[in-house]
């Protein structure tokens, strides 16, 4: 079955899970679990042990092993059942074997009543040392200070461990979006690091399977797929789920965007934090490269290791932040407070006001003046944007990540005030407290070769390729800041009421004072 033409629209719908093909590096038969018998085989397996499909199909696990000349190698086929079903076929994996006396392994998992079997070349001996390596990289990596410093430390370890020419910490945002946030590389690759890349890229179904998958090797892009064929057509019309198979053939329009990319073959590993899709350790090879399951368990231990520290850590850092600002506030108020001046405690330390949030710029406009501070919009601009906030019915705190969206002429300064955040201290006044985060994505490279993107199919319609779904989104990304936290907004709430607080006081003062 052909698939539907697949273009940035209908990208998610793919049925990425049901490919009816695996990649050729490796075999698989699905056995129906009430009887056992072979229900589906891909085709290569046949052509490995040059027998048709109708002697191998509808007979039992055991006639199959002896008829394809696969050894268990010490375990016998009963023990490995009884071993299964008393606790899961995941938990036996991988089991060594040899087809034709060649060193394979046996990896097994139940999916929806079939006992899906694949095998997958061995490399021998690689087990001690790799075990070795794993919890030697671990320490390493945890030993870092910061977030930044145990990504990075962990694209560094997986490297020294399966050896790709490239590996990256791929971290998603919130709105899906993600960036290249760690690397280790060999030197004669051009870097990621810092790179942007559009939600469509790893679209939601992907993503949906990478948190129930949590490895996924993709061992070369040119090599031929294998069918998987069918009992009889009753089975032909259910296809496979592969959605915990480790072979599963890739979507062809990632295919073409590695070959983009120029690369041969990809290996990555889910991170999760809070149930949710964190990141990737994405590595990529410009040749063929197969790790075997082992070599793939090690990474997804490091993976899950580094997934519950990463929960840790996020929540840590923006706490560490939250206390940032709030530190920042009470200064400023504890400043106000001193002289009982809104205006002096701004001068006298500036950098508190910025410091409230995580904006790049800030200003107070505060009796017919404008104080700025960091990077910021032209003292007319400010006063444009006071006009126009004045003019609307917003609430007292206004915030966006994107001004131009709602005020028009604010694209002109996007770079600077992409993001602003509007605290009303009087609205018939024209008094606020403004803060402004700039454009997040000013340049935003693909690492690809955009002349060869554009495909078409047997019709003659063009296939929308991962460089197109790039340019369409760094159009919508444009004039876009980073997002303001909770943490953020709650701490201006708090400024607003102690500035009310500070300014009613004073007007108190004055009052008694002309008394
Ligand atoms: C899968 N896309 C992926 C994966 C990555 C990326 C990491 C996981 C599989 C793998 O490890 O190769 C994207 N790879 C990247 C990015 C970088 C990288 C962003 O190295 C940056 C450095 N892709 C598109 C479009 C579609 C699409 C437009 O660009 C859909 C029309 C689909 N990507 C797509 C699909 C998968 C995928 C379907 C799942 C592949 C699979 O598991 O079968």
């Amino acid at each position: 079955m052909k698939n539907p033409v697949v273009d940035i629209t209908n990208c998610d719908r793919e049925p990425i899970h049901v490919p009816g093909q695996i990649q050729g590096h490796g075999y698989l038969v699905a056995v129906d679990k009430s009887n056992f018998t072979i229900q589906y085989i891909s085709e290569n397996l046949l052509q490995k042990v040059a027998l048709g499909a109708t002697a191998l199909l509808d007979k039992t696990l055991e006639e199959f092993l002896q008829k394809s000349n696969i050894q268990l190698q010490a375990i016998s086929l009963s023990q490995l059942l009884n071993y299964a079903s008393a606790t899961s076929f995941e938990g036996i994996n991988p089991v060594a074997v040899e087809i034709d006396g060649a060193p394979y392994y046996l990896i097994a998992h139940e999916y929806n009543n079939y006992l899906i079997i694949e095998f997958e070349s061995r490399k021998s001996n690689a087990e001690t040392a790799l075990q070795h390596y794993i919890s030697a990289s671990l320490s390493k990596i945890l030993d870092g200070k910061t977030l930044r410093n145990v990504l990075q430390n962990a694209a560094e370890q997986v490297k020294t461990i399966i050896y790709y020419d490239r590996v990256m910490i791929y971290k998603f945002w919130e709105d899906g979006h993600g960036e290249v946030i760690a690397e280790a590389k060999n030197e004669d690759v051009e870097p990621f690091l810092g790179l942007h890349y559009p939600a469509s890229d790893i679209p939601r179904q992907a993503r949906e399977l990478y948190k129930k998958n949590l490895t996924r090797i993709i061992s070369d892009v040119n090599m031929p797929t294998s069918y998987i064929i069918a009992m009889n057509d009753v089975a032909a019309a259910y296809p496979l789920d592969l959605t915990l198979s480790t072979l599963r053939a890739v979507s062809p329009i990632h295919i073409q965007y590695l070959k983009n990319m120029g690369v041969t073959a990809s290996f990555s590993v889910s991170l999760i934090a809070h149930g949710e899709l964190w990141g990737l350790i994405s590595c990529h090879n410009y040749t063929p490269k197969f790790i075997d399951f082992k070599a793939r368990e090690g990474a997804r231990l490091i993976g899950q290791i580094l997934s519950a520290s990463l929960e840790y850590r996020d929540d840590e850092e923006s706490k560490e932040y939250s206390k940032m600002y709030r530190q920042s506030a009470e200064d400023l108020i504890r400043q106000m407070t001193k002289d009982w001046d809104v205006v002096s405690a701004f001068t006298k330390q500036p950098q508190l006001l910025t410091g409230i949030t995580s904006a790049h710029g800030a200003a107070l406009v505060f009796e017919n003046n404008t104080y700025k501070t960091g990077t910021t919009p032209t003292d007319a601009q400010i006063a444009e944007i006071i006009n126009w906030l004045q003019a609307q019915n917003s609430s007292q705190i206004f915030h966006t990540d994107s001004l131009c969206k709602y005020y028009k002429p604010a694209k002109a300064f996007a770079d600077v005030a992409s993001g602003l955040l509007a605290c009303t201290l009087s609205k018939e006044m024209g008094e606020y407290i403004l803060w402004f985060k700039g454009e997040r994505i000013k340049t935003v490279n693909w690492a690809g070769n955009p002349g060869k993107n554009i495909e078409q199919d047997d019709t003659g319609n063009i296939i929308i390729s991962p460089r197109r779904s790039f340019d369409l989104w760094s159009q919508q990304v444009e004039n876009t800041s980073e997002q303001w936290s909770k943490s953020e907004i709650s701490t201006v709430m708090k400024l607003r009421e102690d500035i009310a607080y500070v300014i009613n006081q004073k007007a108190n003062q004055i009052r008694q004072l002309n008394e």
